[in-house]
Formats: structure tokens, sequence, C-alpha cells
């Protein structure tokens, strides 16, 4: 019986491991329940007694080194071949989150709408598809007014009398027409108008204007307002200046310039040598565009201003195309990150 375990020893010693498939072979012919250990386990009984004790002695030894045999083969095959569970370092650190970052467009909206809160004013928001009178006719639009036409608006071919708004001015006039002064709003958000894309226009932008109504609201509390706006936005030595305009909803009119902080009112291709850069709109509100929207002219007065976002951030970031606002591509719009 001792040869009979001689010899499986010397089968087990000799057997070559190299594949998964020969570790499989290994153990059913040494290890699994038909396989030679199982037999010669069975051979005990007809053992003689006093024998018996040495002989499983030896079975056991035998089987440990089978199965030793076959236990390293099954590691060390299996971390050569797909499964690399055994090489994992748990100690190792992460690889980094990648964190999304806010468009500049809602960076600059926001620290516009921050700067309007710090002195009293609510943000109003509206619907972007305006019907005619909220966009047009309150305002003191003409009929024939150029702004109305198929090349200026765009107009819902399914809905007569709507468009897409212009300006954010239908929100203001939505909010003059459910409360009495004093009213401080101003509405951030997208308007549409039908122009060619270009480096300098498109069909979508977005706007933030402004309102304030009450008792004896002058021109000087306009300018008052601009010039904090424009220290607040651009830096505490910045002037503004106000060039007469026109606009169908306000009277008189202007337009303000910001003392160019690139050159610092030297003069650059930025500010085009004037050493001013034009930021928005504004005028004191037309009488009649209050009479309106159901506020007494008499008694209340008003003034009001509008900018477009993108403009403003391309100033402050020195973004040449406004094109690149609505591209959505992760090399521009990672680039951007909000104040701390
Ligand atoms: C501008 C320029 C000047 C404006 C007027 C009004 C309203 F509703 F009160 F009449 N809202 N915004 C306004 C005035 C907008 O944007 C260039």
């Amino acid at each position: 019986m001792s040869d009979k375990i001689e010899e499986i020893l010397s089968e087990v010693e000799e057997f070559a491991i190299n594949t998964k498939e020969e570790v499989e072979s290994f153990r059913l012919k040494f290890l699994s329940k038909k396989g030679k250990l199982t037999a010669i386990f069975s051979e005990l009984k007809n053992i003689a007694p006093e024998e018996r004790k040495a002989f499983g002695q030896k079975v056991n030894e035998l089987k440990l080194k089978a199965e030793v045999k076959w236990k390293n083969a099954l590691n060390e095959l299996s971390d050569s071949s797909d499964d690399k569970s055994s090489d994992l370092d748990l100690t190792l650190p992460g690889e980094p989150i990648k964190l999304g970052s806010a468009h500049p467009v809602t960076i600059i909206r926001n620290q516009i709408v921050d700067i309007f809160n710090r002195i009293g004013y609510n943000v109003a928001e509206g619907p972007e598809i305006e019907d005619d009178w909220h966009n047009f006719t309150a305002l003191n639009f003409p009929p024939e007014h150029p702004a109305r036409d198929m090349q200026d608006t765009f107009f819902m071919e399914n809905l007569d009398g709507t468009a897409l708004r212009t300006h954010t001015s239908s929100v203001q006039v939505r909010v003059m027409q459910q409360g009495q002064p004093p009213i401080r709003v101003i509405s951030p958000g997208r308007v549409y108008r039908n122009e060619a894309i270009s480096a300098r226009a498109h069909c979508l932008f977005h706007q933030v204007e402004g309102l304030y109504i009450d008792k004896g609201v002058s021109f000087a509390d306009l300018k008052q307002t601009l010039l904090y706006f424009a220290r607040e936005m651009f830096g505490e030595n910045s002037q503004i200046r106000l060039r007469p305009s026109y606009f169908p909803f306000t009277e008189p009119s202007a337009e303000m310039d910001v003392s160019c902080n690139i050159c610092g009112g030297e003069g650059c291709n930025i500010c085009k040598q004037t050493g001013w850069l034009e930021i928005m709109g504004c005028g004191m509100v037309d009488p009649d565009v209050l009479k309106n929207c159901g506020i007494d002219a008499e008694i209340y007065s008003g003034f009001a201003f509008g900018m477009g976002i993108e403009r403003i951030a391309m100033l402050k970031y020195g973004i040449k195309d406004l094109r690149l606002f609505f591209e959505n591509d992760v090399r521009f719009l990672e680039q951007f990150h909000n104040p701390d």
C-alpha cells in the first residue's frame, strides 16, 4: 500500500501545471471526489489495524502536498490572467473627480443680481413667449416700429400675436400691472432677436433690465444708481458718462459708458482708443408707459435701464467672440470660476 502512496506522490510532483485548464485537471485527477486521493482514503478500511495510523498519516501528508501545489498554481495562474484583483492597492489615492463649473453668463448674472439686491431690488421673471402688448404696445412701440418687423422679431407661427420676447422689459410691464410703487425690480433672462449670427451678434442672448418707480424719482437717482453699479462691477475707481440716446419707452434716454478698466482710460483695442466702454441703455420711464401699465404718472416717476450679460462678460473676461457663449465647448467653459 505504501508503494501506492509513493507512486501517487511522484505523480503529484511530476504533474506540470502551466495553464488554467491544467489547474483544473490536476484537481480532478487528485483532489475531486473521483480523484486518486479519495480512492486511496477508501483503502483505509482494508489496512491492518496496527498499520492504519501510519498509513493515514502518509495519506494526509500526500493530500496536503497536493492541495498546496493546487492552490499555488491556482493563485499564480489567475494572477497572470485578466483578473488583477490581487494587485489592487487600496491605499492609493482615488482618481480626482472632475467638477463642473458655472457658465460665464451665470456667473456675471449672479454678480449683477447681487449688486442690485444689496440696494433693495428684487428679481422678477416672466415668460419668454410674449404677446404683442407686453413686448411692444405697452412699451410705446408705435404700430409701424421696425422692431416689430419679421426681420427683427421671431413670431410664433401657430399662436397669432405672440413672439419670443426681444427684451425683458416685458417682465417689468407685468410687474407694473401687478402692483403699485414703490417698485424696485431687476429682470434677468433670455431674449431673442432675428439676427445673423456673428462674433458680435446672436439670435439669443441674456439681459438684465432694472426698474425703479416711486414718488420723486429723478435722473440724478438714475445716475447715482448706475455709478454705484459700475464701481461694484468694474472696480471702485470706475467713472461713468451718459450720452443722449433714444428708446421708445424712456424719455429722456441715454447710453451709459464706463471708463475702460483695461487701459485705465489711456485708450486700447478693447475701448477702441476712446477710454470708454458702452455698457447699457437707460432713461426715465415715459409717462405713457406708466399709464399703459396702470400707474399714475402724475404721482409717480421712475427710471429704467438694460444691459446685455454677454457684453459685460466679454468686457470682464476679454472674450472676443459672442458665439463662444452658446457652443458649450468645455475648453472654453472650464476657464471660468465663481469668485470666492
Ligand atoms: C433699456 C434701456 C432703457 C427699460 C424700460 C423699461 C420699462 F419697462 F420700464 F419701460 N424696462 N427697461 C429700458 C430702458 C431698457 O435697455 C437697453
